[in-house]
């Protein structure tokens, strides 16, 4: 890391100590850490205690044929069980699992813990009679409707592993993971609601699965719940509608306990090239790892809290905190179905202050697109109830976070900034929200039973002050277990750089700063170098980000013949910005000049309406290193609006 880089980062002083009132009565205190360390397996032993286990574990951890781990050796239990029915079991059966808020204004509905129990029993039984064995693969392709997490948990109760693909993925990316895990059915919708119009999904099924017999993978059978009403084509067949089937079966389903090494999902998510991966993820260290983590992380008091993640459920963060994790702990929570500003642009403030949401979990894209709106819109709504504040996806630079915490958490709930990804399968990296004091832009430590550090390219541990790449040094129980199909590029992506230390390589830069604590800089691949500098795209888009006219920016690394690589930016400036004057250029280039450095300034600056994002939020920077390097713009297939390249292509064209 250049000097620059870290004195800049290192210059962001603002500190938040814990609330009283949270740190008095947090579910985890100081002491889990030491105590984590002291006796690791122990530790995650204790945490798989809050599931129920038919049959207990007689081993926590074999670790015996690195890197492939199992957890809870011997134990058996049912992920859908543990998610549902035991908590009706114990009397909670009127609680509301989930306040489901479609998109229309007024189109909402309520579900108990029982009727989840009922409609979860109901499409197990369907799944079953359509001949989907324990074993066989499902796919899901689906709006954000309670049908969603029935059907995940329908197909974890049947022991049927699921592969959520995003709604508004194409139907090419639909039919590449329906061939890739060999899916047997999907599960579907007509179409579902986004920004005020029905939009059709089973189109795109149908297209995906003749795409898929053309590659020879046949798909028996779709079922298809009516959400929107469009016509839609039918072969029956294969089509069976969910009302005339799951409406119509038993409400009577008997578990079958799994073993917890038994695969629950598989997730694909995108490489740096070449096909998505599969993540496999099992069933006891999974759950275990989701449940602790939203118990821990997030301080949840599941009588009390209302809790709401605005993640899609086709997104690890949608599994593993919308379904798996708050279900496994009885929490009450909102299921939005649409999009953050329809019908207006304080929708989703509204829903936290009718529903008195206490804990909110979004993204920093999506914080960012609502400063860029202004205070204004959220100070109309009364958001007293939220107690607890989460971020993840990208880090958050600090304005992004210090806004969110004193606009929208009114300086009273902290921001817990929660590094992990898909392969990790539940938060590694965040502050408890009752014990550890929050810096914005840091995610601070692992959580405790969580051991990570950075380290150079020898994989020695960097001291503080100095950045690396982030590893994880030792095994948790919700690490996947391996690429669906592909042991080697498992081993390959994320064991061989560092087979000696045998530590797992997450392909994210990070530092530590004097105190010790962690600042994730994004992915190696979005580190640049210039002139032999390592400069992190994330600094230098934050840098541009503090300047009062701009809203968003994006930041990649152009080949130049000078210097190897040349910083080039893209900002979406703020709306009272206008166009931010004739020499908005020459200001932004010397504010970032003045915030990291001369050699963080940027070549080239190009003002953009909008930025290329995939349907999670994350922003694809190698379109723009396409628009950087004069490239025709690459595969656009996964962008959220693919229309967003053009916008940007013809700004440059015309001299932007
Ligand atoms: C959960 C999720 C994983 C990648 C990860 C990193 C980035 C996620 C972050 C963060 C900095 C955070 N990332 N959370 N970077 N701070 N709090 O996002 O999973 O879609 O697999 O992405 O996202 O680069 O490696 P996934």
């Amino acid at each position: 890391m250049s000097d620059q880089t870290l004195s800049n980062l290192l210059k962001e002083d603002r500190r938040f100590e814990p609330p009283a009132d949270l740190a008095a009565d947090a579910n985890l205190k100081e002491e889990a850490y030491e105590r984590a360390r002291g006796d690791r397996e122990a530790f995650w032993a204790e945490q798989a205690e809050r599931l129920s286990w038919e049959q207990p574990w007689d081993r926590v951890l074999d670790w015996d044929d690195p890197p492939f781990a199992k957890w809870f050796v011997g134990g058996r239990l049912n992920a859908a069980y543990n998610c549902v029915d035991r908590h009706v079991e114990a009397g909670r059966g009127d609680q509301v699992a989930i306040h489901w808020v479609g998109e229309p204004v007024d189109d909402a509905r309520d579900l108990t813990y029982q009727q989840l129990q009922d409609e979860v029993s109901q499409a197990a039984n369907t799944l079953t009679e359509l001949g989907v064995q324990t074993g066989d693969r499902v796919a899901i392709y689906m709006p954000m409707i309670p049908e969603a997490v029935v059907a995940m948990l329908a197909c974890a109760r049947i022991g049927a592993p699921h592969t959520v693909v995003f709604g508004g993925f194409s139907s090419d990316a639909l039919a590449s993971r329906l061939v890739d895990c060999e899916a047997k059915a999907v599960i579907t919708a007509d179409g579902g609601y986004r920004r005020g119009a029905p939009s059709a999904l089973k189109p795109a099924v149908d297209e995906a699965r003749a795409k898929a017999s053309s590659q020879g993978h046949d798909v028996a059978k779709v079922l298809v719940v009516q959400r929107t009403g469009q016509d839609v084509e039918w072969d029956a067949d294969v089509d069976v509608w969910w009302h005339e089937s799951v409406g119509q079966a038993s409400t009577e389903h008997t578990p079958e306990a799994f073993d917890s090494e038994h695969p629950l999902f598989v997730m694909y998510t995108s490489g740096t090239t070449g096909k998505p991966k599969g993540i496999l993820h099992t069933t006891g260290g999974y759950l275990t790892g989701s449940a602790y983590t939203h118990w821990a992380v997030f301080d949840l008091k599941p009588e009390t809290d209302v809790y709401w993640c605005t993640a899609d459920i086709g997104w690890i963060t949608g599994h593993s905190y919308i379904v798996y994790g708050p279900l496994a702990n009885g929490v009450t929570q909102v299921l939005y179905e649409g999009t953050p500003d329809s019908p207006e642009r304080g929708r989703w403030w509204k829903i936290i202050q009718d529903l008195k949401v206490s804990i909110f979990y979004t993204a920093p894209t999506a914080i960012r697109s609502f400063m860029k709106q202004g205070q204004e819109i959220p100070d109309q709504f009364d958001m007293s109830s939220l107690r607890v504040l989460g971020s993840v996806g990208e880090p958050i630079n600090p304005e992004a976070y210090v806004w969110y915490r004193h606009v929208i958490g009114k300086d009273k709930a902290p921001v817990v900034d929660t590094w992990w990804q898909t392969e990790t399968g539940s938060i590694m990296i965040s502050p408890l929200p009752g014990v550890t004091h929050g810096k914005p832009g840091s995610a601070m430590i692992p959580i405790p039973g969580v051991e990570a550090e950075v380290v150079t390219e020898e994989g020695e541990a960097v001291p503080n002050g100095s950045g690396g790449y982030l590893v994880l040094t030792e095994p948790w129980p919700s690490m996947l277990r391996t690429i669906w199909g592909d042991d080697n590029r498992f081993k390959e992506t994320y064991w061989s750089r560092y087979a000696k230390q045998g530590f797992y390589f997450a392909g994210d830069g990070a530092k530590k700063d004097d105190d010790g604590d962690l600042w994730v800089l994004g992915r190696v691949d979005d580190v640049m170098n210039v002139s032999g500098h390592r400069l992190s795209t994330t600094e230098i888009e934050s840098a541009l980000v503090s300047h009062p006219k701009v809203a968003e920016a994006a930041v990649v690394g152009a080949k130049d013949e000078d210097t190897g690589q040349a910083v080039c930016a893209f900002v979406i400036l703020r709306d009272e910005a206008g166009d931010g004057g004739e020499d908005i250029v020459a200001e932004l280039r010397t504010h970032v000049r003045k915030e990291i450095g001369p050699i963080a300034t940027p070549r080239q600056i190009m003002v953009v309406p909008e930025l290329p994002k995939t349907r999670s939020g994350k922003i694809m920077r190698r379109l723009l290193r396409d628009v950087a390097e004069n490239r025709e713009v690459g595969d656009v297939t996964t962008l959220a609006d693919s229309s967003v390249m053009d916008l940007i292509s013809s700004k440059q064209s015309g001299g932007g």
